[in-house]
């Protein structure tokens, strides 16, 4: 096997570091304390070092899973960059889930390094401990926990590990098209090859000023915004959680900004938003959910600036953009153009090519695409046609001048405000509640998520009616609190068509005012 330093993505991303290390990389904006806490480079450069070679010393097998569920810090990411350092593999898990969540991970990908929030680490550790997790370090928002603890005690100087690119870098548990959560397999060469596209394609620079606020367990804050940053060597102000008013504060310092379109909803109700706040600002990315063509146009109003609209998933990074020059050719509505290097196409139900504008299923093919499914080999050969494009799950069409539209998907996936809820997953933790016969659930629009996820419970026959607020609150507690459903409606039964399949398309025009 070839294997380099410089195939290594932690080794390429620290390539891109300004020569002075002693400038600022990360700013947090909303760190408690009245001294703004700042990272220079060199910080980020020791920090990951103390935390490569604490991996190092646990003597852990190669490509060893080190899960992480935390708050977001600077100290998280460093964590992430510390593991590719090192050359295991990241896991990164939503800090909403909740026991039964993460024991299927755990299960799953057997990582052998667990890092939690302090406050969970009582549950967290007794469950990691008994499903065989070697070690659970502790890492919190203020800068504590065992992981720094040991880590301080580390050498600041470490050699990344030599890696070929294909090695795997990362593992992102996501649904896919149906059924139970699956690792997508990234590997240094899907993330770096992406993200020196971008690097290009959205024009970074060094002197670009990043707002960062989304979370850091998923493709857009993780690689897309920390990659485009770090690649550039460009700063970082940075938000552990988004709040529209701070982040329009910090505006006039920046120039880039990326957001799933519910951040851009709130920044607009907020009259602070002006075109004054965003003088100095260069590109506004929005992706992971459809951009609502009022919030582009009223973007445009508000601030004089175009969104640049992009498209991506978990098993790809991203796919496709609206390109950065001239800003009128960012066209609301549409996803933009196949980025460079990747294949996008749409085919019908039998695979053949559609014609321009016609609708079809997106498949797509690159140097992005993962390798496949965490030990799922059979999942992952349903996934990719016979001449090895990926089935996105995704539904679209392309115009003549190759910008591609989603229509929908093909995918029963819910996106509520950017998180991926799959209704079959709700579904069965519903079903499995007092007084419930059975269950739907749907996505249905929402003014700030985009899409609000209802159920439609049944009764079983002869008992007491369950209560909706009651099985909400049971709900809680069971699965991250972004699936459970924010309304919940009991009905005497499911409709259904003459297959006896539940028809949900009913379901989603009766409940289609729910949330408006
Ligand atoms: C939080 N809650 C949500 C929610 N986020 N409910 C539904 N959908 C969501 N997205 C619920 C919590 O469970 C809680 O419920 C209540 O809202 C308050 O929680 P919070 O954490 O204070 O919420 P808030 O800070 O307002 O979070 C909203 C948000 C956040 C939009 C800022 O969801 C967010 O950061 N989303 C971004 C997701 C993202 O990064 N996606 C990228 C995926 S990558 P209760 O009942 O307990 O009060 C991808 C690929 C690609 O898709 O192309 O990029
Ligand atoms: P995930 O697997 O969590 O990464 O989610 C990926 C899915 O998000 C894609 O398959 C799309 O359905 C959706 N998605 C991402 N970006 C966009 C976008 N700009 N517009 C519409 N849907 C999007």
């Amino acid at each position: 096997m070839k294997t380099s330093t410089s195939a290594n993505l932690f080794a390429a991303l620290r390539a891109g570091f300004p020569a002075d290390l002693d400038q600022c990389a990360i700013e947090c904006a909303d760190a408690p304390g009245d001294e703004p806490l700042r990272y220079s480079w060199r910080d980020l450069e020791r920090g990951t070092a103390m935390m490569a070679n604490l991996l190092q010393s646990l003597d852990l097998p190669p490509a060893s899973r080190i899960a992480v569920q935390t708050e977001k810090s600077v100290e998280a990411l460093m964590l992430y960059l510390a593991v590719l350092r090192a050359g295991h593999v990241y896991l990164p898990l939503n800090n909403a889930y909740q026991a039964a969540e993460l024991a299927y991970f755990i299960d799953n990908a057997e990582p052998a390094v667990f890092v939690c929030s302090g406050r969970h680490h009582g549950w967290v550790s007794k469950l990691a401990f008994q499903r065989g997790v070697a070690w659970v370090f502790t890492l919190n928002e203020d800068r504590s926990g065992t992981l720094l603890d040991r880590a301080a005690q580390m050498s600041d100087q470490h050699e990344p590990a030599p890696k070929d690119g294909d090695e795997l870098a990362a593992i992102l548990y996501t649904s896919g098209t149906t059924g139970r959560s699956k690792g997508a397999m990234l590997s240094h060469r899907n993330l770096l090859s992406n993200a020196q596209v971008l690097k290009d394609y959205w024009g970074w620079r060094g002197d670009d000023v990043l707002i960062h606020a989304l979370p850091i367990f998923h493709v857009h804050g993780l690689f897309v915004a920390s990659h485009g940053a770090l690649l550039a060597g460009a700063r970082m102000i940075w938000f552990a959680k988004f709040d529209a008013r701070a982040v329009i504060g910090r505006l006039p310092e920046a120039t880039v900004f990326m957001g799933v379109p519910t951040l851009y909803v709130r920044m607009l109700a907020e009259p602070a938003l002006t075109r004054e706040a965003c003088a100095r600002m260069r590109l506004f990315i929005s992706g992971s959910a459809p951009l609502l063509i009022e919030t582009f146009q009223d973007w445009q109003r508000r601030t004089g600036h175009t969104i640049l609209e992009r498209y991506g998933m978990s098993e790809t990074i991203m796919l496709s953009s609206n390109p950065y020059e001239p800003p009128a050719g960012r066209v609301g509505g549409t996803v933009g153009l196949p980025l460079p290097g990747v294949g996008l196409r749409i085919v019908d139900d039998a695979g053949q090519p559609c014609a321009r504008d016609e609708i079809g299923h997106i498949q797509v093919r690159g140097p992005n695409v993962f390798a496949g499914y965490w030990r799922m080999p059979e999942k992952t050969a349903e996934e990719f046609s016979a001449d090895g494009w990926f089935k996105t799950g995704d539904v679209g069409k392309m115009d003549e001048h190759g910008y591609v539209t989603i229509v929908g998907r093909s995918k029963d996936l819910i996106i509520s405000g950017g998180y991926n809820v799959y209704p079959a997953e709700v579904e069965g933790f519903l079903n499995e509640l007092p007084g419930v016969a059975e269950s739907a659930v749907v996505g249905v629009p929402h003014p700030d998520l985009g899409e609000g996820v209802v159920a439609i419970v049944v009764p079983r026959p002869g008992g007491t009616p369950p209560d909706g607020d009651a099985l909400i609150a049971a709900l809680k507690g069971r699965i991250a609190g972004f699936k459970v459903p924010k309304k919940l409606l009991v009905l005497p039964e499911l409709p259904r068509n003459a297959m006896g399949k539940v028809q949900k398309n009913l379901l989603r025009e009766r409940c289609q005012d729910l949330f408006a």
